[in-house]
């Protein structure tokens, strides 16, 4: 895939304007120039002060894998919803592609040059982002990864939506019921390199060396990069291929959405079972014709509110991204921040006929 030039042209920009930061921060004369020597998320020399006063007037920049995505639409709602009640500003950046690393690390770029107090990140890749996340920590920039992390030393805090491992063995789990635990199942995921995904999957995978899944077997895992179309045609591929496959995760909201969609007008509806993580409101229709069982999410805009209370919480110095501190997020309670700097917003909910009326998002 070509880079237009115009973004080459502003990650050059942004590069020079970053190194010209990174002078003024290292002769001490800006705001920025409490940049961390290690330029990593462990500085041993800071220290968290869960009494200090919230700071006002910040500006948290959110950047997720893909902006046209409505569950990232749902969560970066919250995030701006928090950061109003919180006296700070809200901004959003990023790609129309699930699949454009670059791109995102060329609006990192632009972030630091353009002196965000704190960076709300979903990773499109885990180590993509790591050199653009440092020097933006380096300028005092505090860096909060959400839904999908990089690595631990390229960010402060990752803000995750449940336990990977609960979340990768429940898909896992329900399939297992639906299926009486046999027959071909297959994978839809989204992009290739996606940590969130890859973590969950590798968790799947580990649920299923358990012995009562010794008849269920995965035949394939498949990208649909979530996009509609790709997850579509993805989707169809698989059935093609694996005629007797008999169930489908899908742990994205667009690629399940997208194979409920073809289920659903196909001589598979009913005789396919599907689950994974899907929003509500994108699934009514395919649990009430029958086509989808039950699936799982976290209220996404859950997930963006409490990323922005922990971008402000780490410019106030309440926490500093160290195990144990803990830190309130308003109406969502008060979270501690476990190993490796993760905080788990909850327990998924399961949505099914009986419930799927109660939530709208
Ligand atoms: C898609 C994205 C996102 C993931 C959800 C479940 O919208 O891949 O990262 O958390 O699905």
């Amino acid at each position: 895939m070509s880079t237009p030039l115009s973004r080459q042209v502003s990650t050059a920009l942004a590069a020079v304007i970053t190194l010209a930061l990174t002078v003024t921060a290292c002769g001490g004369t800006t705001k920025k120039s409490v940049a961390r020597e290690d330029g990593g998320a462990k500085a041993s020399h800071a220290h968290a002060d869960p009494n200090a006063a919230t700071k006002k007037g910040l500006t948290v920049a959110f950047l997720p894998k893909q902006v046209n995505n409505p569950y990232f639409t749902v969560a970066d709602k919250g995030g701006e919803r928090a950061l109003k009640q919180l006296g700070s500003s809200f901004k959003e950046v990023g790609p129309s592609s699930a699949t454009d690393t670059s791109g995102q690390v060329s609006y990192v770029n632009t972030l630091t040059q353009q002196q965000v107090d704190g960076i709300a990140v979903s990773a499109q890749d885990p180590g993509a982002l790591c050199t653009a996340l440092k020097q933006a920590m380096k300028n005092g920039i505090k860096v909060v990864t959400y839904d999908s992390d990089t690595n631990a030393g390229c960010r402060d805090v990752f803000v995750s939506q449940a336990s990977a491992e609960a979340l990768g063995r429940s898909q896992v789990q329900l399939l297992g019921q639906q299926l009486g635990y046999k027959g071909e199942i297959a994978i839809l995921s989204a992009a290739q390199t996606a940590t969130n995904q890859n973590t969950w999957i590798g968790f799947m995978k580990d649920e299923l060396k358990k012995p009562k899944y010794k008849n269920m077997k995965l035949v394939a895992t498949a990208y649909g990069n979530d996009d509609a179309q790709q997850s579509f045609q993805q989707t169809q591929g698989l059935l093609q291929e694996h005629p007797k496959l008999a169930g489908i995760i899908s742990p994205t909201t667009v690629g399940i959405k997208a194979a409920a969609q073809y289920l659903s007008g196909s001589k598979y509806k009913g005789k396919v079972e599907l689950t994974g993580l899907g929003t509500p409101n994108d699934m009514r229709r395919y649990v009430k014709n029958g086509t989808v069982g039950a699936f799982e999410l976290w209220d996404p805009a859950k997930l963006g509110a409490l990323a922005a209370h922990a971008a402000v919480a780490l410019s106030s110095g309440q926490i500093t991204g160290q195990r144990g501190e803990t830190f309130k997020a308003g109406d969502l309670g008060s979270f501690t921040i476990g190993d490796q700097g993760v905080v788990d917003l909850g327990k998924p909910t399961v949505f099914d006929q009986g419930n799927i009326d109660k939530y709208r998002f």
